[in-house]
């Protein structure tokens, strides 16, 4: 079984999800977390909902009402170590991540079922501060809704862990994240459309 799963639940991570304790360490949990504090975090917009995440987005950012990446400021140097041993654990380029954001959940804000945009590939995600659910359904365009509860797949993504999805996990199942018990922030870095690892590991 991979750590972090519950035991009353599916072992089986979703083909192309993966996951990894103490990606970074919790001095660098800290220097990531003093960082993101002077960023300047927004209500993310979607269409005419405002989400109680507050996010900043580096490389582009999506603009829900046009559905299209919109140009953004390039990701501060003070993150292009994190870029760096992400794109190694992948097994990409630094530069092939070319999307970034940073995200912060207060208590009790979710992140609904969704799939990423189309116009990105791998997603990896690491997580800061309190742990959460990451919670995986099969996606099901015709009934999205449809999806049995024993179909789901949790993982518990511990401060401080890193997963990623690929494959079928980024293009054959949605992911959410339930209300938030603490104060918890993630950093997800993309590739664009079709910019992968060579072999899956
Ligand atoms: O906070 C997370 O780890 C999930 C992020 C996510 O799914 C997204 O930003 O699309």
């Amino acid at each position: 079984m991979q750590p972090g799963l519950f035991d009353d639940l599916p072992a089986a991570l979703p083909e192309g999800a993966a996951y990894e304790d103490e990606f970074i360490t919790r001095e660098e949990e800290a220097a990531l977390l003093a960082l993101i504090g002077a960023l300047p975090l927004q209500e993310a917009k979607y269409k005419d909902y405002t989400a109680r995440r507050r996010v900043v987005s580096y490389g582009g950012v999506f603009d829900y009402d046009t559905m299209e990446l919109k140009p953004a400021g390039e990701l501060p140097a003070e993150l292009h170590w994190l870029r760096e041993r992400a794109a190694r654990w992948l097994g990409v380029a630094p530069t092939d991540f070319v999307h970034a954001l940073i995200a912060e959940y207060r208590p009790g804000t979710p992140l609904g079922w969704h799939r990423d945009v189309p116009q990105f590939e791998c997603v990896v995600g690491i997580s800061l501060a309190a742990p959460t659910r990451l919670r995986f359904r099969p996606y099901r365009r015709d009934a999205p809704d449809k999806v049995q509860r024993a179909d789901i797949v949790n993982v518990e993504l511990q401060p401080r862990s890193i997963y990623k999805l690929t494959g079928a996990a980024r293009w054959a199942w949605q992911h959410s994240v339930p209300p938030v018990a603490a104060l918890r922030y993630s950093v997800t870095l993309r590739t664009a459309r079709g910019v992968m690892p060579p072999r899956p590991r």
